[in-house]
């Protein structure tokens, strides 16, 4: 891991594949595809600290997404990407390299949400990566989440970027005025889009700049979310360059809005999110 006092970074050099994952929050921070360029946009601003989240690669909102639903002190995103994780698995294959970290409810945890809980958090790191996030029901009654796989994608130009595969969805759009609205063909961008589409489908971001094809497939996920900041909310963002918004594109695994999942006591659910070349 990094030398960097307290704050454990696990860095992957495998044949397939180089990575670097985060403790603080199990944040897989990037992942470069052997052959490739960065596929996860990391920003040169992240701030690396104990306790904060950091501004790229795969942020887990866990277990609530966006502001908490009735406390606004709480922290944006839930909890988990600001807590150390536990490494509990680390293997390697000739496929690539396998990273499983775990979060259990504790005094602080119940601060914050007063339920018993195991996060598990597994990675495959490969040609493809795979990150998976299973909530297990560790008490003795049923609790609900909203949670979102919130990866960064590189992109070379995002007003050249095409994404396939929500056209004729539903979604709420968050900017400005909150109101459900109707994805007429592909999306595309020339201004802050912040929308959460009621979408179980498999998306493909097309991005000619680069000269390649991103594919998103989910799994356990209802809602897929497409946010890209923009001019404005980049200036607003301190760990963000203010010209870093045409370089990344976030396409999200998610359980938000009116999906939140309810988990019965003993019972796990899990959310998938897959990306490809
Ligand atoms: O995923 C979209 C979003 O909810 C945006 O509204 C924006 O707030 C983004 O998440 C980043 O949130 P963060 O707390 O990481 O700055």
């Amino acid at each position: 891991s990094e030398a960097l006092p307290g704050y454990p970074i696990f860095t992957v050099n495998h044949p397939t594949c180089t990575a670097r994952i985060a403790l603080n929050g199990a944040h897989v921070m990037e992942w470069t595809p052997t052959g490739h360029s960065p596929v996860l946009y990391l920003s040169p601003d992240a701030v690396l600290e104990p306790g904060k989240p950091i501004r790229g690669g795969i942020p887990v909102c866990w277990p609530w997404f966006n502001a908490h639903p009735t406390d606004e002190a709480k922290p944006m995103h839930g909890f988990a990407r600001n807590r150390p994780w536990t490494l509990i698995e680390a293997s390697e294959s000739d496929s690539g390299v396998k990273m499983a970290f775990v979060l259990c409810s504790d005094a602080a945890t119940r601060e914050l949400w007063p339920h018993e809980f195991e996060a598990h958090l597994t990675v495959l790191l490969g040609s493809t990566l795979e990150v998976s996030l299973q909530t297990i029901n560790k008490g003795s009654s049923e609790f609900s989440i909203a949670e979102a796989l919130h990866t960064y994608l590189t992109v070379g130009d995002i007003t050249q970027v095409t994404v396939k595969g929500l056209a004729e969805t539903p979604y709420l759009d968050t900017v400005g005025a909150r109101a459900m609205r109707h994805q007429t063909g592909d999306i595309t961008f020339d201004q802050e889009v912040d929308r959460q589409y009621v979408s179980l489908a498999t998306v493909t971001v097309e991005d000619p700049a680069l000269r390649r094809s991103l594919t998103i497939e989910k799994s356990g996920s209802a809602t897929t979310v497409v946010w890209n900041p923009w001019i404005e909310k980049s200036k607003r963002l301190a760990d963000l360059p203010d010209e870093a918004y045409p370089h990344f594109l976030c396409v999200e695994a998610a359980n938000a809005g009116d999906a939140t999942v309810t988990v019965a006591p003993g019972e796990a659910h899990v959310i998938q999110t897959t990306i490809r070349l």
